[in-house]
């Protein structure tokens, strides 16, 4: 049993990689969220909401809708050109280093039973694992598939992946730098 992803290596070029990491990591406004289960937490990494949408987070808290730079622009419309869809909005997950992590979660699917979530990664390579959900949050670890993608690689998430399968990045003791994760995520928006 293996869950419907792609996984395009080098999708931007080293130098491209660079470019876009080193523009993130000056320009984009990473913030501290927090979340609120069983009292307010700190969420373990920094993140960056850019779209013409609020991003719902959790219980009543939404990431501001943001203007999309031309950085991250140019790569929405590489990752339109490869086929993988059009795409109006990036989440950037910034794991400073192996104590920071997203746990086993399934993505929003706005609407979409089997939506495309291309995720770009920049900087260092850390695990990336899905495991089948047997119901609700409960995972069947014996399906664990492992993904490390380094710096340029895409991994595109398809069909029923997000609907079946929950994905995240563990923490590590080893040492590990920064890595910076890009989700697309699409949603129709009225126009205004
Ligand atoms: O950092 C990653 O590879 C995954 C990010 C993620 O799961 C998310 O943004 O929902």
């Amino acid at each position: 049993m293996e869950p419907d992803v792609a996984f395009i290596e080098k999708f931007l070029a080293r130098e491209e990689s660079d470019a876009l990491l080193d523009r993130i990591r000056s320009e984009s406004e990473f913030k501290q969220n927090q979340i609120n289960l069983y009292g307010w937490k700190n969420v373990p990494r920094l993140e960056a909401w850019y779209g013409s949408w609020d991003y719902p987070y959790s219980k009543g808290v939404a990431l501001k809708a943001a203007p999309m730079p031309d950085y991250l622009q140019v790569v929405i419309d590489r990752i339109a050109a490869a086929g993988f869809g059009a795409f109006n909005a990036v989440l950037i997950n910034r794991y400073r280093d192996g104590r920071d992590y997203i746990s086993p979660h399934s993505d929003d699917n706005y609407g979409d039973a089997e939506p495309t979530i291309p995720s770009l990664t920049l900087g260092a390579a850390r695990p990336c694992r899905l495991a089948k959900m047997i119901t609700g949050s409960k995972l069947d670890k014996s399906t664990t598939v492992e993904f490390v993608p380094g710096h340029g690689d895409l991994v595109v998430m398809r069909g029923r992946t997000n609907a079946d399968w929950q994905h995240w990045v563990p923490k590590t003791a080893k040492p590990v730098g920064e890595r910076i994760n890009l989700t697309f995520r699409n949603k129709s928006v009225p126009e205004t």
